[in-house]
C-alpha cells in the first residue's frame, strides 16, 4: 500500500467517491435515498458545507463540496455520514446484529482550478449515462443535474452528441 494523505486546504472544493460494501445496489431502495437526505440533513448541522453538485447511483455516490475555511477536514464529513446513515439503515429496519454498508475507504480529488472544475461538474451529471442507467443525464432524478442545467451550464439542451470526453478516473468509478 502506498503512503496515502489528505490535504485539507481551506475554501478548496473536493470531489468525493463512496462505494457501497460488495456493490450492493443499496440505492435502488428509494426509502434509502430518503435516508441519505436525511441523514445528511443531520451531519451536516456538525460539519457544514456546501453541495455544489451530487449524484446518487445503485452503489455509490458522487459530491463535488466545499467547506467552510475553518472546518476544512472532509474525511470527518464522509465518516460522519456512512456511519450515520448505517445506524439509521440499522434504526429503521430495526436491525442489532453488525451491518456493512460502505466501502472501508473513499476517494478525494482537490479540484486544481476551473478546467478541471468543469471536467468533475460534467463527471457527475455524465455518470448516470456512463453507467448505462439513463441515455441522457437530466432523465436521471438522483443528481444536481437539473439545477446546473437552470443556471445555465449546459446551454439548455444537453444531447448525446454533446457527451464529454473525460479522462479522469479510470481506476474506479
Ligand atoms: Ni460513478
Amino acid at each position: 500500500m502506498p503512503i496515502y494523505t489528505r490535504y485539507y486546504i481551506p475554501d478548496s472544493m473536493v470531489f468525493i467517491t463512496c462505494v457501497t460494501h460488495r456493490r450492493l445496489p443499496v440505492f435502488e431502495n428509494p426509502q434509502n435515498i430518503d435516508l441519505f437526505w436525511s441523514t445528511l440533513a443531520v451531519v451536516r448541522k456538525y460539519y457544514p458545507f456546501n453541495m455544489l453538485a451530487y449524484v446518487i447511483l445503485p452503489d455509490h455516490f458522487h459530491w463535488l463540496i466545499q467547506l467552510p475555511p475553518d472546518q476544512p477536514n472532509f474525511s470527518h464529513l464522509i465518516h460522519s455520514f456512512k456511519r450515520n446513515f448505517t445506524l439509521n439503515y440499522k434504526k429503521d429496519r430495526q436491525i442489532s446484529e453488525p451491518v456493512k454498508i460502505w466501502q472501508n475507504r473513499f476517494w478525494d480529488h482537490v479540484i486544481r482550478d476551473e478546467e478541471d472544475l468543469h471536467q468533475h461538474l460534467d463527471y457527475i451529471h455524465w455518470n448516470p449515462v456512463k453507467h448505462a442507467l439513463v441515455d441522457m443525464p437530466t432523465k436521471w432524478q438522483h443528481s444536481s443535474v437539473g439545477e446546473w442545467v437552470a443556471r445555465g451550464l449546459y446551454d439548455g439542451e444537453i444531447t448525446l452528441k454533446t457527451i464529454p470526453k473525460i479522462t479522469i478516473y479510470t481506476d474506479y468509478e
